[in-house]
């Protein structure tokens, strides 16, 4: 099989986005650890920009396989950057963390392919793992996530208790405006956009609802698939997710209440093969969801 025919470990994938930033030099640049796992592994994170060595005005950040299960996400956001590399934007940079969650994912691997947290041991339980989707700072532990560890929405012992979620959230903060931001999940085949904390309506809920709508139909137009566009508390509420940090809370997050457009995608499938998607779904659902993110970074570039 071609790469994008197979699931790769988690040092392959980093093999290959060091190999994409050799290959494309000037444009893509590989940053070997921007922190650590609980388990001690490098957690990287790769740019890529017209001029990678330039001070970007803009930045749509993307994190991939937070989830350790959901396996097509790490290879949905390699076929994106390998597109990508080929359509960069004038002042805009993308920032790609490919393995969020390197210990969770190394685990499905090594023990339990159905595993979903990091591997924190846990102090006084037998039960291993956080849920780094409910461990960001923002409305932590207010609702949809739980306090038994475990349980597999386990929030944790305080906002961004670990390495992992405070990793994304520092280096996120460290870049210039992000005006768009994507958490890859699979499955379902959904468009979320916030808040999932909250059933209210955010301040700029008609313009998230628009281009998550618009995404909706671009994937549609590639092979027929079906996203449907809604906010993350329509599927359920659950609070401390990485998206609704991305957007951003004046009163909580650290990246001075700027408004990113977050979304989480739920990638394939819709419940035939759940998390064991077969391989050679990867292409096709990369090939679908391409344009509706390149239209994402540039509707977001015309009017950040
Ligand atoms: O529950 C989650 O973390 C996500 N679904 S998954 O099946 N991939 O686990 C949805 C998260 C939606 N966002 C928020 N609730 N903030
Ligand atoms: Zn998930």
């Amino acid at each position: 099989p071609s790469w994008f025919e197979a699931y790769h470990r988690y040092d392959d994938i980093v093999a290959w986005y060091q190999r994409l930033a050799r290959d494309y030099s000037g444009l893509v640049k590989y940053v070997e650890s921007i922190g650590t796992s609980v388990e001690g592994r490098n957690i990287p994170a790769v740019h890529l920009n017209k001029d990678v060595s330039a001070v970007p005005n803009y930045t749509v950040f993307f994190q991939c396989q937070i989830h350790a299960r959901e396996w097509v996400s790490a290879p949905v956001c390699m076929y994106i950057a390998t597109t990508f590399v080929t359509k960069l934007l004038d002042a805009l940079q993308f920032v790609f963390i490919p393995v969020a969650n390197p210990d969770g994912y190394e685990y499905t691997w090594t023990n339990d392919r159905l595993w979903r947290k990091n591997r924190r041991n846990n102090p006084g339980s037998s039960c291993m793992g956080v849920d780094l989707n409910r461990n960001f700072n923002d409305h932590w532990n207010q609702g949809g996530s739980s306090s038994n560890p475990c349980s597999n929405v386990f929030h944790g012992p305080f906002a961004a208790s670990e390495p992992e979620t405070q990793t994304t959230q520092a280096y996120f903060a460290a870049q210039n405006a992000v005006i768009a931001a994507v958490d890859w999940h699979s499955y379902s085949q959904l468009i979320l956009r916030p808040y999932g904390w909250s059933q209210n309506p955010p301040p700029n809920e008609k313009q998230l609802k628009a281009v998550g709508d618009s995404m909706s139909n671009i994937i549609y137009n590639v092979h027929g698939s079906e996203y449907i566009s809604e906010p993350a508390s329509a599927l359920y509420v659950a609070s401390g997710g990485a998206d609704d940090w991305f957007y951003g809370d004046e009163a909580t997050s650290t990246n001075e209440g700027y408004r990113a457009a977050s979304y989480t995608f739920e990638l394939r499938d819709t419940g035939q093969y759940e998390f064991l998607l077969p391989p050679d779904q990867i292409i096709p659902n990369g090939q679908e969801i391409v344009p509706a993110v390149l239209y994402l970074a540039e509707t977001m570039l015309e009017n950040p």
